[in-house]
């Protein structure tokens, strides 16, 4: 998963576009990247590590210009994260560079259409360096020596009809402007603002409405799926849909975890959307556990939060905070000819044994992907001196890889994939275990009848892939393509750690 940003303003870009890479830093925390346009010159700086690393005075000097685009990326088992440090650029035709979030499917067949039809050479396996061209190569085919932005709306409208999976992106070109869009089914977030200054008006779109708010920009709109946003390098803004059935089905995880809550996707508050979860969750644990025992119900931190507090309110409970997280984590240092050692969740959440002794507790978390984080905590919860420990997942089991970008184990590494809900209580050893109804989740987000997605992608719960064209065989691929890089990641002693997974 990764964070984007695209701004063009009345004076220079650079500050504005490091504090919303930082507003979005929880997309992706393992390589970031700044382009900026200097009439038509670029500038560029990306490289692994968090955004307060990556960038220092002496490139903020030379990020100089007006209009720009940010990248904050998430890690990716195995890949060399340097190498794929985004945005993107490609010189044919007028220079263009691009920042992206999500994931193609059909990178692959198209990486090799773009060689044979354009003798275009992609040197990354990062499918976003696929879009860039994609996008570049409908370009080109206009054959003309200055654009408007109706070419640029064709180029997207041609995006559109090679491309296939989620993708959310921003793209510039030099002197001329910059553009964002969705895929037809608005499967990964994005939102446009603008703000006012002395200078005129500025403009940002980004991949989270949090970013505008806190550099002070109004949240104008979501960017409807399929639809391409352009401002071009006078501040005039112009927006088309350029896909041909466009049908709004985001992701539902963004609200489960990955979304700041203060950020509103879609037109729905995530916040709001994980109270309703909580509720929902209460709801469900009157019915199926009507004699319990829970004395007390504590959160897995952080996200899980919003929802525990109002489980506990639904069945009239007490809650506490039982776990603390240290929010200092550094960074692992391998030592040569050492193995990559995963941190463990010890020590990054202690308990307070005195909320868990002699008590019955319900841990409540955002969700359950691999298991291994939750198997941990129940067994801290025992060992801060807890009777019975019971645990509730404010979504239901996840069963099913992500496509479309989100960075989440295969499916064999998924504790529920093809288990079912008691064969996974057993492995995790909790007292009892329950989890979300789908339909309850989606109801939660929806906020029945008054929002205007009919429809959300809940593929890693149900299988489902909104796209309609992830094939087993696609599947497959991932599954082997994810256990080869994990296996050469760990045998590659000197390169920076990569945790499999970004957890608590
Ligand atoms: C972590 C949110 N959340 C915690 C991410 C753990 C699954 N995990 C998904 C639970 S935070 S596991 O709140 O943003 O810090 O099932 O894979 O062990």
């Amino acid at each position: 998963m990764c964070g984007i940003v695209g701004i063009v303003g009345q004076g220079p870009v650079n500050q504005s576009l490091y504090d919303a890479l930082l507003v979005l830093q929880h997309r992706g925390q393992d390589a970031a990247g700044i382009v900026t346009s200097e009439g038509e010159k670029l500038h560029l700086r990306k490289d692994s590590g968090l955004v307060r690393d990556v960038f220092r005075t002496e490139h903020m000097l030379y990020l100089r210009g007006n209009m720009g685009l940010g990248h904050v990326r998430y890690p990716t088992a195995g890949l060399s994260s340097c190498a794929e440090a985004q945005p993107f650029y490609t010189n044919s035709p007028y220079g263009i560079v691009l920042a992206h979030n999500g994931n193609l499917i059909n990178a692959e067949a198209l990486k090799r259409d773009l060689y044979a039809e354009d003798l275009r050479h992609l040197n990354t396996a990062s499918d976003s360096e696929v879009l860039l061209n994609i996008f570049a190569h409908e370009l080109q085919l206009q054959g003309k020596l200055r654009i408007d932005e109706r070419d640029i709306f064709d180029a997207v409208a041609g995006v559109h009809r090679h491309c296939r999976g989620g993708y959310a992106a921003v793209l510039m070109i030099p002197g001329f402007g910059v553009c964002g869009f969705r895929d037809p089914h608005g499967i990964r977030p994005a939102v446009y603002g603008k703000r006012k200054t002395d200078a005129g008006i500025e403009y940002m779109i980004a991949s989270e409405s949090v970013a505008l708010d806190t550099l002070g920009f109004k949240l104008i709109a979501d960017i409807a799926p399929g639809e391409a946003v352009f401002i071009d390098a006078e501040g005039r803004l112009y927006r088309k849909q350029c896909a041909e059935q466009p049908v709004l089905s985001p992701c539902i995880f963004e609200f489960v975890y990955f979304a700041r809550p203060d950020s509103i996707i879609d037109n729905i508050s995530v916040h709001r959307a994980r109270l309703r979860m909580g509720k929902k969750l209460a709801a469900k644990i009157k019915r199926e556990w009507q004699d319990h025992d829970i004395d007390v119900v504590i959160p897995v931190p952080e996200t899980s939060r919003t929802a525990a507090l109002q489980v506990a309110d639904g069945l009239g409970i007490g809650f506490a905070e039982g776990f603390i997280k240290n929010r200092y984590i550094g960074r692992t240092f391998i030592m040569p000819g050492q193995k990559v050692r995963k941190r463990s969740v010890r020590q990054k959440l202690n308990a307070i044994d005195l909320e868990f002794r002699r008590k019955n507790v319900l841990l409540v978390d955002d969700s359950i992907v691999r298991g291994t984080t939750s198997r941990q905590i129940i067994q801290m919860a025992r060992d801060a001196g807890a009777k019975r420990v019971y645990f509730a997942s404010a979504a239901p089991p996840v069963r099913y890889p992500n496509v479309y970008g989100i960075d989440m184990p295969t499916a064999s590494e998924l504790i529920a994939h093809g288990r079912s809900e008691d064969e996974v209580c057993r492995l995790l050893r909790a007292d009892g275990l329950i989890f979300q109804d789908l339909d309850d989740l989606i109801e939660a987000v929806q906020k029945k009848n008054k929002s205007d997605v009919d429809r959300f992608d809940t593929s890693v719960f149900d299988g489902e892939y909104v796209t309609g064209d992830v094939t087993t065989r696609y599947l497959d691929q991932l599954e082997q393509n994810r256990s080869n890089s994990i296996r050469e990641s760990a045998s590659r002693p000197s390169e920076t750690v990569i945790e499999l997974y970004n957890t608590a």
